[in-house]
């Protein structure tokens, strides 16, 4: 696995923006980018925990999947002001992923200003996510293959990115939009995975305010080193290519992949894990 750093800029004007990374599909960190916004001052765990630890939320661990479970189905749930007091106190795998709070609780919406950077952004999702010291988000790309604005509060992140046409060495499991979830993308045993000696990715490192821009289709695998939070915009890909595949992943090949789980049950998964390897290196011609 080879990862490149993510060139870091401190400012950028939208046409630079287009011109050097949205067209040639790079990803970029902008350091600080949200200096300007009143989030920047306001933004971290004790205030969120002032503003919505009434909520109860859903969490994910990082458990393998499983059949009992609905494509992306959360584990657990919590008082928001539980689970902040969680994250401050010790490491822990739970993770709030994908979540509304922005919906839940719209004073948050006051605290951003959104980004004029040429892309056009889906302004009824900006969806957060939480973490702990040491939880891992397993490697994926989302399903509508949106281009990502990512940024980081509160604490520290690393992100290992690969761009789709790395996705042969990554394992990925059929009808799925994750890898390998044995894989540990820290430290990748290549006697186990040897295609992913060949992958050629990216990383990152957000510190608070910091964005970073993921492009369409992009694999990213996130790693909270200290508790923090993050929120994600998003704008649905401009590539027709990538606009057909989102639409098959939300319309297709999500509830294909549940019926699967409920007909088959743990087998459908077991089936999915070991066709990620053969097909991996079958189509790579590694013979072991
Ligand atoms: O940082 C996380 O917890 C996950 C972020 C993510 O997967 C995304 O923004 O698409
Ligand atoms: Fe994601």
């Amino acid at each position: 696995m080879f990862l490149e750093k993510i060139p870091e800029i401190e400012n950028i004007s939208k046409e630079e923006f287009l011109r050097s990374y949205v067209r040639p599909q790079l990803p970029v960190v902008v350091k600080g980018f949200a200096k300007h916004w009143p989030a920047y001052e306001k933004w971290d765990l004790d205030y969120i925990k002032s503003i919505a630890g009434e909520r109860v939320v859903p969490l994910y661990d990082d458990r393998p999947v499983s059949h009992e479970d609905g494509f992306n189905e959360a584990h657990a749930e919590m008082k928001m002001a539980a689970y902040i007091d969680l994250l401050k106190s010790k490491p822990t795998n739970y993770r709030i992923f994908l979540y509304n709070l922005m919906k839940e609780v719209p004073g948050l919406q006051k605290d951003i200003r959104w980004p004029d950077l040429g892309l056009k952004l889906v302004k009824q999702l900006p969806m957060l996510f939480f973490g702990g010291a040491g939880s891992k988000v397993f490697m994926h790309f989302d399903i509508d293959l949106s281009n990502i604005l990512h940024f980081h509060f509160h604490g520290e992140k690393r992100c290992v990115l690969f761009p789709p046409d790395q996705t042969d060495y990554l394992y990925k499991i059929p009808h799925s939009l994750i890898s390998r979830e044995d894989i540990d993308f820290d430290a990748p045993d290549y006697e186990k995975w040897p295609a992913l000696k060949e992958a050629r990715g990216y990383v990152a490192d957000l510190e608070h305010g910091d964005m970073l821009y993921m492009p369409e289709g992009y694999w990213h695998y996130m790693k909270y080193v200290t508790p923090g939070f993050s929120m994600s915009l998003r704008s649905f890909p401009g590539k027709p290519a990538n606009l057909m595949k989102a639409a098959y992943n939300v319309f297709v090949m999500r509830h294909y992949d549940n019926l699967m789980r409920r007909w088959k049950g743990q087998e459908w998964i077991d089936v999915k894990n070991e066709r990620a390897v053969v097909e991996t290196h079958r189509k790579l011609g590694i013979t072991r």
